[in-house]
């Protein structure tokens, strides 16, 4: 027996990779429903090696639907989100909108699992940032053993981001520059082909960006709240995956060779340091893959206990998709959720 899955966003960059995910990881579906708004009602999506017709999600009947991945936008979650959990099926939204409610688990399965069981108050389970879901699976196994008093991470955040719009615009850039065309401007704040930009999502009140803000409050909701964090977010032009170069301040002393030893043996980290030419990941190797790759590990001996290292993920899958699938897999793995077909039956 399986469970009813609906994607909600399925035509955009995230849900079709919720979709590829689900099938990949052979997930116990009975059946697979795409939705979106009624502009893309009608539209195909490749499930496996079926093509699934997306339905309108405000035409939806969630009653006896097990699980809905949301990757609709924050505006469409905070409305559909409620009104799908109160009819019984458990919403894993990817959306910032409820990510800091407190009654409502913000998971990355390698690091929180057992905060999952919060979530049946309002059957709504929230997937953290992109930057933040990578950061804290190598984060995760230092605190464990060395007690992570303080993180500075700049990011090197990929187009992919920001949508298929985002996407679209470094291509389009790139090749109008080639052909001495205009390099239009339309998503971006500044010109992101053969530029970078050292911002991301809207600007806070003491200068900081949002993304740089959920960062700090997403890491210390999901591993420690005593963990003092500072980022600086920037774009760069890379299609897929998010770069971060990481520096951490420890309670307990640290060596590089202990911190790559415990990150070696973390769930869902890959270890790539060589000093030697590529002996490190790059966005390109983490593209399409599952693993958040650490590289780069050295003493930072300007603080004490210090420690530096350079982690990449695929922003779509660990960095979303991935992970609300993960997130699936704990509900069922943990007998949490039933399928509400044989519950009824
Ligand atoms: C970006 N990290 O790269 C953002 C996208 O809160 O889920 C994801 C925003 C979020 O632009």
């Amino acid at each position: 027996m399986g469970y009813k899955v609906a994607v909600a966003g399925a035509t955009g960059n995230v849900g079709r990779e919720m979709l590829a995910i689900l099938e990949e990881r052979g997930f116990p579906v009975s059946e697979v429903v795409p939705l979106a708004s009624r502009r893309s009602v009608g539209q195909e999506v490749s499930f496996g090696d079926k093509v699934l017709k997306v339905k309108a999600l405000e035409h939806y009947d969630f009653s006896d639907t097990d699980i809905c991945l949301m990757s609709a936008g924050g505006a469409v979650s905070k409305e559909w989100s409620p009104k799908i959990g109160a009819q019984g099926c458990v919403v894993i939204d990817n959306s910032s909108a409820w990510r800091y409610d407190s009654d409502v688990p913000l998971i990355v399965p390698e690091v929180n699992a057992d905060a999952i069981t919060g979530f049946s108050k309002r059957n709504i389970i929230a997937n953290p940032n992109c930057s933040t879901a990578q950061l804290v699976v190598a984060l995760k196994p230092l605190h464990d053993r060395f007690g992570i008093k303080r993180v500075v991470v700049s990011t090197y955040q990929s187009v992919s981001g920001a949508g298929k719009e985002g996407m679209d615009e470094l291509d389009r850039q790139t090749k109008a520059l080639y052909s001495m065309k205009d390099p239009e401007t339309k998503k971006f704040p500044a010109r992101i082909a053969f530029n970078l930009i050292p911002h991301i999502d809207v600007f806070m009140e003491d200068g900081f960006t949002k993304e740089e803000w959920k960062m700090t409050v997403e890491t210390k909701k999901i591993l420690d709240p005593k963990i003092k964090l500072t980022a600086t977010c920037v774009r760069v032009p890379v299609f897929i995956a998010h770069s971060e170069a990481v520096n951490i301040e420890c309670e307990q002393p640290i060596t590089a060779d202990e911190a790559r030893e415990v990150l070696r043996q973390a769930p869902g980290v890959l270890v790539i340091d060589k000093h030697e030419n590529g002996g490190y990941a790059t966005p390109l190797d983490a593209a399409g893959e599952d693993a958040t790759y650490v590289s780069r590990i050295r003493e930072d001996a300007t603080v004490e206990n210090g420690l530096a290292f350079w982690c990449v993920s695929d922003n779509l899958r660990k960095g979303a998709a991935l992970n609300a699938v993960q997130i699936a897999e704990v509900l069922i793995n943990r007998k949490l959720i039933q399928p509400r077909a044989k519950a009824a039956a």
